[in-house]
């Protein structure tokens, strides 16, 4: 008998009965029980099996594979430097709150620190990111037959991965997120397939059923105070809130009295209630910074969002008292109106195509069913600009860390975990830094139908935006912020066998229209943007609401 063999056999058989119907496996020789037994599942129709070799983006896949199931998926890696690879997508998932575990081979224990190649410290190497971490007990050489140690530790690593699983989904204590579990393999490594894997429970459940623990602690939410709602990233429905005025980021469930972000300005809310997490507006911020406001917060996991320590109240579900005033009410909407229209007449009233153009046509193409998938930097602000989410649209983004990386392989794994089209709004640099997300060999699972729309800026659009994009930096600004790189995307995309193709922003709403039949399922669809009149586009816009608020202000006087 090959002990590896059959530690790996039931590492996976107690993770499918955990739930896990994906994982992906970077390849590696000290894991190499693992990829037998998942290979073995994946033949066996129990797990869809996906094989990445750059772990970064294997991390990322997962990402999108978990968002889009809303079940755990785990990554298995060879040991060394491979485990670290991952930190990116781990990152992402603790502050996003997904459930992914890392299982990574490693040598055994003893030979730590022996010069033996590639070994590094594996336990502890993502720090307080994941929710909990454990060394499986490694197996015996050798195991005699009906040997009492192999049900002892078959009992022992069930109940491991079972609480393991259980920490991921945050079961026990509201806060899911990543899981690390170590697994070292003596040799060999490599075997007869082993038949006399020793048994989980008969019911073909977990070990350990493990029920989730309730907690509802409703915060009273007084609507005679002129109220607005900001939802972000990880936001879920609040029925009592529904009608309340809201200013919902594009991956906050759609709401049904929308406000834009940009009319925060003109509003003087005396209360804000924040579900999720917040962190596209630079005026949001503001407005939850005073200590003027009263903030109640609503957080269904461990932690919450109050960035300023502003916070009045936390609860996790809301009592609602009252109702919101009428005038209120009229006063978000048309705020939010004028605010809409601004962005749109001055969207129209500019020859060049910006990516706040390429948001809008993208959006608008957008039916029940689809899966957006939307890039950090400005795609996202874009879109927050441009966008009332409808209902039947999911939205993914990477709000966790809010990074630039591992978004082509968050896309592809939303697509292959989601029954309908996805469509994903990428900037340049993001596309190009995860380029490597495109990498997949002509076995592995890939999207029913994936388009990766890139509004190419060539470069840093967002940065013209901000402080450093101040003329005052002109000299500098390019090298150090802007970052133009040329690179020809086409060449790219075709070294990996992706169709690629340029269009203009008009062209895009027929290229949307049809399919990405690619062999692959996914293609990149590059419109090429300017970020030169960026700066002074936004400030337009700004200025245009002023002037029509200062109107209505007016108006409303004269009409008391
Ligand atoms: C991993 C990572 N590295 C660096 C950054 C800093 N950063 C934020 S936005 C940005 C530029 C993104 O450019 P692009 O994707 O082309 O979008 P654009 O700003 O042009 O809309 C960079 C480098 C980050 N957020 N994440």
């Amino acid at each position: 008998m090959t002990a590896a063999l059959t530690q790996a056999s039931v590492i996976v058989d107690e993770l499918i009965r955990c739930g896990v119907r994906d994982a992906v496996l970077c390849p590696g020789s000290r894991n190499a029980p693992l990829a037998f037994a998942l290979h073995r599942a994946d033949a066996e129709g129990k797990v869809r099996l996906h094989v990445r070799i750059d772990e970064r983006s294997a991390a990322f896949l997962a990402l999108g594979l978990a968002t889009a199931t809303a079940r755990l998926v785990p990554i298995i890696t060879t040991s060394g430097s491979a485990v670290v690879n991952l930190a990116p997508g781990i990152l992402e998932a603790s502050y996003a709150n997904l459930p992914l575990m890392v299982v990574s081979a490693n040598r055994p224990g003893e030979l730590l620190g022996t010069g033996a190649s590639q070994m590094i410290l594996q336990s502890g190497v993502f720090g307080a990111e994941v929710r909990a971490e454990a060394t499986l007990s490694q197996a015996d050489y050798d195991y005699p037959p009906d040997s009492q140690r192999l049900v002892q530790h078959n009992i022992r690593w069930r109940a491991t991965i079972c609480r393991l699983a259980a920490s991921a989904h945050g079961l026990r204590d509201g806060h899911p997120g990543p899981v690390h579990l170590d697994v070292p393999f003596a040799e060999p490594l490599v075997g007869p397939q082993p038949v006399d894997v020793p048994l989980g429970r008969d019911d073909g459940g977990p070990w350990t059923a493990i029920e989730p623990a309730r907690m509802d602690a409703p915060v009273t939410v007084d609507l005679t105070l002129n109220t607005l709602v900001i939802t972000g990233h990880g936001a879920r429905e609040i029925p009592e809130l529904a009608g309340v005025p809201t200013i919902a980021e594009p991956s906050a469930p759609a709401v049904s009295n929308a406000v834009h972000p940009h009319a925060i300005a003109h509003l003087a809310p005396q209360q804000v209630v924040v579900v999720g997490r917040p962190t596209l507006h630079r005026q949001v911020v503001q407005l939850l910074s005073s200590p003027a406001v009263r903030i109640v917060v609503i957080a269904a996991e461990k932690s919450w969002t109050d960035v300023s320590g502003t916070a009045n109240a936390v609860g996790r579900s809301v009592r609602v008292v009252g109702r919101s005033a009428v005038d209120w009410l009229q006063m978000c909407e048309r705020a939010s109106d004028i605010a809409y229209g601004a962005v749109g007449r001055a969207l129209d009233s500019v020859d060049e195509t910006t990516g706040l153009h390429v948001a809008r046509a993208l959006t608008r193409q957008l039916v029940s069913g689809d899966t957006l998938v939307i890039g950090s930097s400005n795609p996202i602000r874009d879109i927050a600009l441009t966008w009332k989410r409808p209902c039947g649209v999911t939205v993914v983004a990477n709000r966790g860390v809010a990074g630039i990386d591992g978004l082509v392989s968050t896309a592809v794994g939303a697509a292959i975990g989601s029954s309908g089209r996805t469509i994903a709004l990428l900037g340049d640099l993001t596309f190009a830094h995860d380029s490597g997300g495109m990498l997949a060999g002509p076995s592995e699972p890939m999207p029913k139908d994936l388009t990766i729309v890139v509004a190419n800026d060539n470069g840093g659009g967002i940065f013209s935006l901000l402080e450093q994009g101040d003329p005052a930096h002109a000299d500098v600004f390019e090298r150090v912020f802007g970052t133009p790189h040329e690179t020809d995307f086409g060449q790219l995309c075709g070294a990996h066998g992706i169709p690629h193709q340029i269009v203009t922003e008009g062209e895009l709403v027929d290229v949307l229209a049809r399919k990405a039949n690619s062999s692959k399922g996914l293609r990149v669809v590059e419109v090429r943007t300017s970020r030169v009149g960026l700066r002074d586009l936004h400030g337009e816009i700004r200025k245009e609401i002023e002037a029509e608020m200062s109107g209505y202000a007016q108006s409303a006087l004269a009409r008391e």
